[in-house]
């Protein structure tokens, strides 16, 4: 793993974690095999072979993939599970204790507030929450026995930035431990690592996957001692990403640098259409000169990925029309393959986030989010433009 990191972000997501086995008798598979095998044998009662047990606590694909998302997250450490909120939960239940306290972004994919709200806070442990694009809210929200801050670098699904150092800068002052979800930009444009944060998780699901047929999470992170908690807890939860599923991102990750610069290349185009349409109220990109957190961004940032928000003129029965009249775009949750996909937070990925939060941060029901596919761009922006007509 550590071999391939003098190479640049494209090298390792191809190479990393999976160099042919040529020893005696091995047949140097240029792409990792798939080991469904669930138990490994061994020659004596004491001695695993080369470390294999049972495949709950490792297997040869899943390791290869964990090798290679250490790779490209430039981390000590990768851990892959067998969904985005299976990795949040073995982060939050392999860190805390019963009385512990969170401090989280008020911006979050809806899962992670359910989780948060629903979940967690039955085991004892508190969360707060802060606007994310303040960062005195965050300081001003720890308390003795706050253990984690917790922030998405582009939010789901109001495109809000956190700034990951003056976060970690805050986190770190106080002890706590700093848990940043990059899925929304994917470790191709940025490394939170790199600006402070302790622990990076992706969706797979998204980005990472990118074809939008396989569910998954994963950890990247350098301290050794938080590697071993959160690896426990994997373990004796069970959470783990299968073999194949393993497989299939490990595959997807090979060319996310060539998609993820089309994805931003396509979003931008669309979002520039967008902002000069009349049907349309304002345009949340990171990518436009009119983005209120433009600065910052770049500052952090290699690229804008592909997600955007938009409002739509009119009421919920206006934007519901608009959606229903997509022919290219499908209608559905998710985002980060390489379809687009379009859907209404209010109704879809945030329906679990209580209307009065919800209002108060800013997700209204004409609220458009936009996962932008590497399409070709004009294909999209038609079909746009005809279902807002
Ligand atoms: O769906 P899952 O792989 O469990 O990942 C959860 C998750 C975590 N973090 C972020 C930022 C996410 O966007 C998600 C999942 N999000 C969607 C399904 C969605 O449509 O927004």
């Amino acid at each position: 793993m550590k071999e391939t990191n003098k190479f640049q972000f494209e090298t390792r997501a191809i190479h990393a974690g999976e160099e042919p086995d040529m020893r005696e008798g091995a047949s140097g598979d240029v792409a990792a095999p798939i080991h469904l095998s669930t138990t490994f044998a061994r020659h004596e009662v004491d001695v695993p072979t080369a470390g294999y047990e049972y495949t709950r606590s490792l297997n040869p694909t899943r390791f290869a993939l964990e090798s290679k998302l250490a790779a490209i997250e430039n981390a000590n450490h990768g851990l892959a599970f067998s969904s985005g909120l299976a990795a949040e939960t073995a982060v939050v239940m392999g860190l805390l204790r019963n009385g512990d306290h969170i401090v989280a972004s008020d911006d979050l994919y809806g899962g992670t507030k359910r989780l948060f709200n629903k979940v967690v806070r039955e085991f004892g442990i508190t969360v707060s929450y802060a606007d994310v694009m303040d960062t005195t809210a965050f300081e001003r929200a720890i308390t003795p026995a706050t253990r984690l801050m917790w922030v998405e670098t582009v939010s789901n699904p109001l495109i809000k930035i956190a700034d990951i150092a003056a976060l970690a800068t805050i986190a770190h002052k106080h002890g706590i431990i700093f848990v940043v979800d990059n899925t929304f930009l994917s470790p191709y444009f940025m490394n939170p690592l790199e600006l402070g944060a302790d622990i990076v998780l992706h969706s797979a699901t998204k980005y990472i996957g990118g074809h939008s047929d396989v569910l998954g999470g994963v950890v990247m992170l350098n301290e050794h001692n938080l590697y071993e908690k959160i690896q426990y807890y994997q373990n004796a939860a069970g959470a783990v990403m299968a073999p194949f599923d393993s497989y299939l991102v490990i595959r997807g990750i090979k060319t996310l640098a060539l998609r993820m610069e089309r994805h931003a290349e396509n979003a931008l185009k669309v979002a520039e259409f967008l902002e000069q349409h009349p049907s349309v109220n304002r345009v949340v990109y990171p990518g436009l000169s009119s983005f209120g957190q433009y600065d910052l961004h770049k500052r952090q940032a290699r690229g804008n990925g592909g997600v955007l928000c938009f409002e739509i003129k009119g009421d919920v029965n206006d934007a519901k029309r608009f959606l229903s009249r997509l022919q290219v775009i499908a209608l559905a949750e998710s985002l980060g393959g390489v379809e687009s996909l379009v859907e209404l937070p209010s109704l879809m990925t945030h329906s679990s986030v209580a209307p009065e939060e919800r209002a108060k941060i800013g997700i209204t029901d004409t609220l458009v989010r936009l996962s932008v596919g590497v399409e070709h761009a004009q294909d999209l922006i038609d079909d746009i433009e005809q279902a807002l007509a």
